[in-house]
């Protein structure tokens, strides 16, 4: 099985470190020596094994110590999310339309597994998210290939469209669109012919069925046993046609696992399924964390760390909502703040479902939003601990150092205080509330009333809003 041999030295190294209770620098670089050599040995990229050791010593040396685990299984949670990084965290699930039919074409050398994968992720479609699903065979060019599809489209109940093989392949997929539509199908899968080296005529084949039916997903297939150079395949079709995903096929086999583990940083493109078998059966999608923890083998011990976040998470987290609400919110806060959201994932969510509250709903997403975190982050690092209490009172040459210190502009150091400001207006509001009894019926009831002066002090509601209040001074002038 692919990652066999890596996991194993991985595992001999992580071991070794994990049951440690001090952690010393030269154990450490003893661990991260052994990782480099697992990581090379499997043939991943020496780039990524550069930045990859690299960016676990700098989280080894910034995460904050857990009481409760020891500091050599805390390094094997570092080592195992960094896997999960390197796999890639983003949604790796298929892009379907909304409404209308959405196209998947795959692609991808001879003998890659292009056929095999188109019928087992129709299977997946069919059978797991309930689509309508149609195969158009457009590999017009080895005689037994238009067969096999029809067998396998046999095998799991699925229609299969093709012209035979004296008409070209994107003709064929025309008049298969165009089938499919009036036979209502909402999802339809292509499969493409394959050649042994990435030629003129097959790239000028494939981009003209993508311009003709802009596909929705168009998924590389990728031998796993193929090694570092499924990097190089994929940046050669990148280059050709806009792919959305891989599909890494033979997994099974005894590959080292090397070009599976580069692939998704070098090339931009996430590994969307993993094909582990001949059979029909043998795919799956892919999950960054469950191969991470195949490849680590350590999940108890990562799950062990992970408690020991939660709750450590929840200590910080309550301390700070204590200060934050007597009126002590510093832009420290506001940073720690910001990196909890961004670990969290959407809050506005639940914020939003709050009166009052959607217009921070909105601040909370920006820092996610916009990849502003970077920024903040400089910004805040770049203030002295006095600045970063009362950021409010910063002159304008301070705000120019910080901006130059932390390379963004006046503008943005700005707005970041802006934003601080109106947070810290959000914290006085809610400890208030608090203050007065927290969300119980009365201060619910004058909510509802929406009466200015019944209120806690400093409650939003509709018209004390800055904003809103603007808008109404702007109505009255323009009437009056
Ligand atoms: N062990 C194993 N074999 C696989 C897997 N996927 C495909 N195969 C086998 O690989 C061979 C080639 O698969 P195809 O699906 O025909 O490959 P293709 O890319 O369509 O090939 P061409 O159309 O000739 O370019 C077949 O014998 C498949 O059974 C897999 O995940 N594991
Ligand atoms: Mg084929």
């Amino acid at each position: 099985m692919a990652f066999d041999s890596l996991s194993e030295r991985l595992n001999k190294a992580m071991r070794n470190v994990a049951g440690k209770g001090t952690l010393t620098d030269a154990n450490m670089e003893d661990m991260l020596k052994e990782v480099r050599l697992a990581l090379l040995e499997a043939d991943v990229n020496y780039r990524i094994v550069k930045s990859f050791l690299e960016d676990i010593r700098e989280k080894a040396r910034g995460e904050d110590v857990l009481n409760s685990v020891e500091p050599g299984q805390q390094l094997v949670k570092i080592v195992h999310d960094q896997i999960v990084e390197l796999l890639g965290t983003d949604d790796a699930s298929l892009n379907f339309k909304e409404s209308g039919m959405t196209v998947i074409m795959l692609v991808g050398l001879q003998g890659t597994g292009k056929t095999t994968s188109v019928a087992k992720i129709a299977k997946i479609c069919k059978e797991k998210m309930d689509r309508k699903c149609m195969l158009i065979a457009a590999d017009v060019i080895r005689p037994a290939a238009i067969e096999q599809l029809q067998t396998l489209g046999r095998e799991i109940d699925t229609e299969v469209f093709t012209l035979g093989v004296s008409t070209p392949a994107v003709e064929a997929v025309r008049q298969g669109m165009r089938y499919a539509q009036e036979k209502g199908y909402d999802t339809v899968f292509i499969d493409t012919a394959g050649r042994l080296h990435i030629d003129q005529e097959l790239m000028d084949e494939l981009r003209q069925i993508n311009a003709l039916v802009q596909p929705d997903e168009i998924l590389l297939t990728v031998d796993a046993m193929t090694g570092q150079d499924i990097v190089n395949v994929a940046q050669a079709f990148r280059e050709a046609l806009p792919l959305t995903g891989l599909v890494v096929t033979k997994f099974d086999g005894d590959s080292r696992g090397g070009g599976v583990l580069s692939v998704k940083k070098i090339t931009g493109v996430p590994v969307k399924f993993v094909g582990e078998g001949e059979k029909i059966d043998d795919m799956g999608m892919f999950h960054p964390e469950r191969m991470a923890d195949r490849i680590l083998g350590m999940g108890d011990i990562v799950s062990l760390v992970e408690k020991a976040q939660e709750k450590f998470d929840m200590e910080e987290s309550e301390k700070m909502a204590e200060r934050m609400m007597n009126g002590q919110y510093t832009m420290d806060d506001m940073l720690k703040q910001f990196e909890m959201i961004e670990k969290l994932g959407p809050l506005s969510g639940i914020m939003k479902m709050m009166p009052g509250m959607n217009q921070y709903a909105a601040m909370l997403d920006e820092p996610q939003a916009s990849g502003a975190m970077k920024h903040i982050k400089a910004i805040i690092q770049s203030m002295t601990k006095a600045e970063r209490a009362n950021p409010e009172r910063m002159r304008g040459s301070m705000k120019k150092r910080v901006a130059a210190g932390s390379g963004t502009s006046i503008n943005e150091v700005n707005k970041l205080i802006n934003q601080y400001s109106r947070m810290k207006k959000a914290m006085d509001q809610l400890g208030s509330l608090q203050r007065s009894g927290g969300l119980n019926e009365e201060n619910l009831e004058k909510m509802m009333n929406n009466a200015p002066g019944n209120l806690p002090a400093g409650l939003p509601n509709g018209i004390r809003d800055p904003r809103m209040m603007g808008q109404y001074k702007k109505k009255k002038k323009g009437r009056y």
